[in-house]
């Protein structure tokens, strides 16, 4: 069922690479809120794709794509988000196939604190039966997922301290870059798909064998 987990797309006769970039985590954490301001603020435009789901339900996820100049080369960024309450785990596979990395969205708020986890593990299961796996929790080379963990709705009044959630993500442990931010407002919308796409174009510039010069390249991202 492994088609290209985790091999990024590269034609190397067009000089045109693809990632795919899929914000995942729980229900109404605020995924389709983060796709929709990074669409604005980038000027693409979001596409609702149909998906044959399970029991000849259409299930419908957004997409925008956003191309980047880096030197000669045309990188396609393809984001995608989950759908609504995806309960059928092979919709969300469909969604994950052929993923390069992943921002995580998680819900600050204290009655999201199980699902959050919850949700993570499933991705994890997803990206398992693919034969990937997210970075920082495996010594394996081949497959490794990058995420960015996106701790969402800072702007209400009761939830969980930043603290608190890194705590229940072990980020002791798992070192993967975090950052709280607001869909609604935007703030570190764009920052969390930056450290992302770095630590992405740092990947694919390696098997290009190019420089790259983090600063410069990805500000626009
Ligand atoms: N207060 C607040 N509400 C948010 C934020 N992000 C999303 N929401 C709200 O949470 C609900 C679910 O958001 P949505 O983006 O549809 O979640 P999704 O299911 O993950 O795609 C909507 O009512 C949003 O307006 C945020 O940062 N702060
Ligand atoms: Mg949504």
């Amino acid at each position: 069922m492994r088609l290209n987990g985790g091999v990024m797309l590269i034609n190397f006769a067009e000089r045109e690479a693809q990632i795919k970039i899929v914000y995942y985590g729980p229900a109404l954490a605020g995924k389709t809120t983060s796709l929709q301001y990074l669409a604005k603020r980038l000027n693409v435009q979001i596409t609702d794709m149909p998906l044959a789901g399970d029991k000849d339900r259409t299930v419908f996820f957004e997409f925008a794509p956003l191309t980047q100049k880096f030197g000669n080369w045309s990188v396609k960024f393809n984001f995608y988000t989950l759908p609504g309450q995806p309960r059928f785990s092979k919709t969300r596979a469909l969604v994950l196939r052929g993923v390069h990395g992943i921002v995580y969205v998680a819900d600050s708020q204290y009655q999201a604190a199980e699902e959050n986890l919850r949700m993570l593990a499933d991705l994890q299961d997803r990206l398992e039966e693919d034969g990937q796996v997210l970075e920082g929790l495996s010594s394996q080379k081949e497959g490794v997922v990058p995420i960015v963990l996106f701790y969402n709705k800072r702007d209400l009044q009761e939830v969980m301290p930043v603290e608190y959630m890194d705590v229940t993500f072990d980020l002791r442990n798992w070192k993967v870059p975090r950052i709280a931010g607001c869909a609604l407002t935007g703030e570190n919308v764009l920052k969390a798909v930056d450290i992302l796409s770095s630590n992405l174009m740092r990947k694919l510039s390696e098997r290009l064998g190019l420089e790259w010069e983090d600063e410069e390249q990805t500000s626009k991202v």
